[in-house]
This record gives structure tokens, sequence and C-alpha cells, in this order.
């Protein structure tokens, strides 16, 4: 069910329209949008670091939680006031804490009007706490999610789930950080405390009103970091852990610093990678995550730079956020030239197919020719089987940016391992845990993935998440 604005901004179509790709829709429906709305002066508000959520309860083993689904109006853009979704009151919502070998017990209640589903992005988590896109909470309901957080270190988010509601939810605010460490990372003394920061980026268009509308990506100019509109940081001269998540609906980024220079990534959706590679560029696509560590030591106090989108839309803001650099300060955190051990991977025995494409006829994106049915199962599998997946984008070698025919696709459950592209295997930054990858038009992405840990039913998808609610879905049974 749609909220009255999003039925008045698709045009008042119904429910037919939620199965169409949301470009071809809002072109038919409302036109070509009107030049970006100029409403924010960039770099004129302070970045928010979003608030470390308080337990409401602990146990020898167990941290609890409450969180607040609710509509509030929040400053994104100084000066107007925009309604958004956000879990307590916050935008994006707050970050949770969490460590290996202590359970994480958040009860979630829906203070919206309509259906939500909370799902732990890259989470290994049994079926039943998944936030599967069926197993909502209804308008007024809560619900006790439980997670065991028994698997390594890793930057995982917690967003919105409920079917069909997914892409505009998260759109409008239900998004947040889920930062789980262990020990085996502690010890490696990366930088901490406050120079260990999430940088939540996102596209938006905010209009002249503050009106966040729901439209396609070449109409989105607006970019957000942590919930503002471009804005800045002030930071020591020393190195920092950022971790970079792109809470985009569709949108990939390509980020590096304004002048080129070369920074370290030691993390990629599942954790550390084995060691610290030297670029000057990350790319993630919607969903995905990348921690860095910056080492503003190098610049002059009073000195700023920029962190640049340079695959930026030509309608959209490619400076997203300026780190302005203050006085050096002691640093004692270090970059070890080796960060973790990655799993083998164990021998795989099945291998699948899986094609990304458009049918034609019903003006929908599917897997296999299938939109996604919940009552039917794609995939069965025995607990604990390696497979092989091929996954190709069948969709025109159109090169990017073009949101309509790229897709990525994301297991829950699983993180996996990137075999190759075209059958060139992976650059280290992509070699390490994964449960997200961009799968460019016209490209063949193999990936390796246990399934392990618990049986039943788990979907896999495309995070371009107005293709999810198109039903670019499937569903993989795990049986004992
Ligand atoms: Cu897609």
């Amino acid at each position: 069910m749609l909220n009255r604005r999003e039925i008045i901004k698709l045009g008042a179509l119904g429910s037919a329209v939620l199965a169409l790709p949301v470009d071809r829709v809002l072109r038919a429906t409302v036109g070509e949008p009107t030049a970006a709305p100029s409403v924010a002066t960039p770099f004129s508000v302070r970045m928010p670091i979003p608030a470390v959520l308080r337990r409401t309860g602990v146990t020898a083993n167990t941290d609890h939680y409450e969180i607040r689904i609710r509509e509030v109006q929040a400053e994104l853009v100084p000066g107007l006031l925009t309604t958004v979704r956000t879990y307590n009151g916050e935008f994006p919502g707050p970050t949770i804490r969490a460590f290996r070998g202590r359970r994480t017990i958040v009860r979630q209640v829906n203070e919206l009007g309509h259906n939500v589903a909370v799902h732990l992005h890259g989470g290994h988590v049994p079926p039943g706490e998944d936030g599967h896109p069926l197993d909502v909470i209804p308008p007024g309901g809560s619900r006790t999610y439980r997670y065991p957080n028994e698997q390594r270190a890793a930057s995982l988010w917690y967003h919105d789930h409920a079917h069909h509601h997914e892409a505009v939810n998260v759109y409008h605010g239900l998004s947040g950080a889920y930062l789980l460490s262990d020990p085996d990372e502690a010890r490696l003394r990366l930088p901490s405390g406050r120079y260990d920061v999430p940088l939540q980026i996102r596209d938006a268009r905010i209009e002249e009103d503050g009106t966040l509308t729901y439209t396609r990506a070449s109409a989105r100019p607006h970019m957000l970091v942590n919930g503002k509109e471009r804005p800045f940081f002030p930071v020591a001269g020393r190195k920092y852990r950022l971790r970079l998540f792109n809470h985009s609906i569709d949108r990939y980024l390509n980020l590096g610093l304004s002048d080129n220079s070369e920074f370290l990534q030691i993390a990629s959706d599942g954790g550390l990678l084995t060691a610290p590679v030297s670029t000057t560029a990350v790319k993630i696509s919607a969903g995905e995550r990348a921690d860095i560590v910056v080492d503003f030591s190098r610049f002059a106090p009073g000195a700023s730079v920029y962190l640049r989108n340079s695959d930026a839309l030509s309608t959209e803001n490619a400076d997203v956020l300026r780190f302005d650099i203050g006085a050096g300060v002691v640093d004692r955190s270090r970059v070890p030239a080796h960060l973790a051990d990655i799993p083998p991977l164990p021998v795989a025995t099945v291998s699948r197919s899986f094609v990304l494409d458009l049918d034609p006829e019903r003006n929908m994106h599917v897997i296999n020719g299938q939109g996604y049915d919940s009552a039917r199962v794609d995939v069965s599998t025995r607990l604990g089987t390696t497979e092989i997946w091929s996954i190709r984008n069948a969709e025109a070698a159109i090169p990017p940016p073009n949101f309509h025919v790229s897709h990525n696709f994301h297991t829950h459950l699983a993180q996996f391992r990137v075999l190759d592209r075209d059958g060139v295997p992976p650059g280290p930054a992509e070699a390490g845990l994964k449960d997200t990858v961009f799968v460019p038009p016209g490209s063949t992405v193999r990936i390796a993935v246990t399934w392990s840990g618990y049986t039943g039913q788990y979907v896999y998808h495309c995070h371009q998440l107005q293709h999810s609610v198109e039903s670019m879905m499937g569903t993989i049974e795990i049986t004992p």
C-alpha cells in the first residue's frame, strides 16, 4: 500500500504501477523531471556521525535494543524540513555496535501506516530473523529480531525489506549501520573510536519546499552523507578509518579523493581483506561497503580535500563531502601488512546460472525469465553445499552510468567469493568476502557461495531496489 503522496507522485495508476520499471513509469506519468532544484549551499553544514544506539538491557551474553520506526521531519538541507521514515527518529538510523560472540536482540516497533521488515544486510542469521520480504511487521505491530553475531567483524547495515515497499522505504530513510567487531580486528590497532567513522552515502531529490521525491536516478542530483546534503567534516591530521556505505537505492559510486591521492582499502562487505590495497578509487554499487584508511597527516592544516564520486551523472554533484584538515595529533594506530585470513574455498559441487534480464512482454526485471513468486522455490540445496553461481546481466552492454540496465546481486545469509568477471579474476579489493556484487550490462560474474549455518528459505535479488520491487528476486531453500 502506498501512501497518498506516493500515489500522487506515481500518477495514481494504482498498484499495477509497481510492476513497471520506475524510470518508464515516471517518464510516462510525470514526464521528464524539471531541472535540479537548487536547494543547498554546498558544504555549509557539518557532517553528523549517527549516534550509537543505547542498550535497553544487557545480560552476560546479550545486548538488547528497541527501535521505533516512525515518520519525522528532518533537516537534510539547512532551513528545509523533509518528511522522512526513520529508525528512532534518526536519519540515517542509529548505529548498532555489535560484538562477535555477543547476541544482539532488537525489538522493532512499526509506527508507520504500512508494512515494514528489517533485514540485517550481510548478517549470518536464522531465516526467521532475516527480515524476509513477506515476513513483515504490520502497522502498529512489533517484532523482535535476534542476531547471533557469530561471523567475523564487518560493516553490516540494516534496512527495510518489506516486499514492494523496500525501495521507497529505504529511499525515505530506513537504513542504518550495524558495525560488528571482534578481537582479531581489535588486535590490529586500526584507527578506532572517534577515528572510525561510517559514511553512509546516498542520492536524493529534494524539492525547494523540502519534499523528498521518489524518482529516477538521473533526476536525483542531491548527495547525502550521514543524512546531510554535501556536508563538511573536520578531521585531525592523522589516519581515519572511513566505512563507506552505498545506501542509494540503485546508483553506484566510484569514490576517491579530489586530489587523486592514494588511500588504503582494508575491508569489503564481509570484513577485512587479507592485506590493505593501495588505490585511488573504490567502486561500490547499491548496498555494497568498503572500509578505507585515509591518512590526513599528509595535508597541511587548513587544507581541504573532497570525497569525489568520479562516475557522477551530469545532473549530479560529484563532490559529496569536504574534509577540512586540522592540526596533527598523536596517532598510534597502524595498518598492518597482513589484516586477516580469508577461509579457503571449499570444493564446489554444484553449478547454477542466473540470467538477469528484462521481460519485454511484462516489462519487468526478472531472473531466468521469472519474476519473484514467494510460493515457488527457485533453488534447493543441502546445508553445507558450496556452489558456483554464474550471474549474467543480459541487458545490452550500454556503458554505465545507466541504472536502468545495470544490476547487482545480493545473497541473503551467505558471504560469497567473487571468482571472476568475464573470465578475469577479481582485483584484490574484490577478492575478500562479499554479499553484494556489481553486474554491469553485458557482463558475467561468477561467485562461489557456501550455504552453511541454517536451514530454511532465504532470498537473493538485485539490490537496485526498484528492481527487487519489480520482482528481480528468487528463493533458495536450504535443507538438512
Ligand atoms: Cu537490477
